[in-house]
């Protein structure tokens, strides 16, 4: 599995593979972690491997809910941590928000492998493994968050989430960021802000719009959150699927 070129036309696509494939053989990344790849790997494709106008607007969106919010919550899971553990503990930072482990096959061992990784990459705090809070409707492993993390969270950002999971948190009344490359992912459909770009794109995009914002007033930040049309965001991207590659641009 040698080194890959840069001059690779689908560099960062291979990169991406690799560090999945390393995730999943230092026991972070679980198996289903390689075929969820794979389905975003196709989304990302047909979107033509970049950020679209409508997914930047997003995750401004984003960026001005995690100001605006009194107790943000950042969940990781196995793909998350293999593919963006640093991006992540930065966003946490330029947010205070708190990091937060929370997997669909929830291991001991992955917890806290997952943990140690994030702490590795710069992490103070990493929450999940208390388990002391539920969520609602959802089967016994699934349920399991942090009481002060999740638990009590006001606004969270789930990456690569389920959509029943997507769907308990919005009805516990949370607004829900989610990073997902397939807008009609029943999670992207649940999300208050549904970002549909690559998590390695998405998760530092969020960072730098909250470094510009950070000291913009609560007004400034609460009228880019309310400008913000969930529905329009799907639908641009759908579009540009659809549509081949200069679909949103032309709108701009
Ligand atoms: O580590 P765990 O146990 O919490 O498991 C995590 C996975 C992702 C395996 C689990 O939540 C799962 O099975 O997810 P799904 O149902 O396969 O959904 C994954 C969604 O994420 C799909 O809609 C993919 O298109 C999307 N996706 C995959 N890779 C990326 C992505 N979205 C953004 N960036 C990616 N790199």
């Amino acid at each position: 599995d040698g080194e890959i070129p840069e001059s690779h036309p689908r560099y960062e696509s291979l990169l991406t593979r690799h560090r999945i494939e390393e995730g999943v053989d230092k026991g972070i990344t679980s198996r289903q972690g390689l075929i969820a790849q794979g389905r975003g790997e196709a989304f990302d494709y047909l979107l033509g491997e970049r950020t679209l106008p409508s997914a930047d607007d997003a995750e401004r969106a984003a960026a001005a809910h995690l100001l605006l919010a009194e107790r943000p919550v950042i969940s990781v899971n196995g793909n998350v941590a293999a593919l963006v553990p640093g991006e992540t503990v930065e966003l946490g930072e330029a947010t205070s928000a708190d990091i937060e482990v929370n997997l669909f096959n929830r291991t001991d061992e992955r917890m806290t492998a997952i943990a140690d990784h994030l702490c590795e990459h710069g992490a103070g705090e990493v929450k999940g493994l208390t388990a002391d809070g539920r969520i609602p409707g959802l089967d016994h492993e699934r349920a399991k968050v942090d009481a002060d993390g999740i638990g009590d969270a006001d606004v969270v950002v789930v990456p690569l989430e389920d959509g029943d999971r997507a769907e308990a948190l919005g009805a516990m009344g949370k607004t829900e960021i989610v990073i997902d490359l397939n807008p009609l992912s029943r999670s992207a459909q649940a999300a208050d802000v549904p970002i549909v770009d690559n998590v390695i794109r998405a998760v530092p995009a969020i960072t730098e719009h909250a470094r510009d914002l950070a000291d913009a007033d609560r007004e400034t930040l609460e009228s880019i959150v309310a400008a913000f049309d969930p529905d329009e965001a799907l639908a641009a991207a759908e579009r540009a699927i659809r549509e081949g590659s200069d679909a949103d641009a032309a709108e701009d």
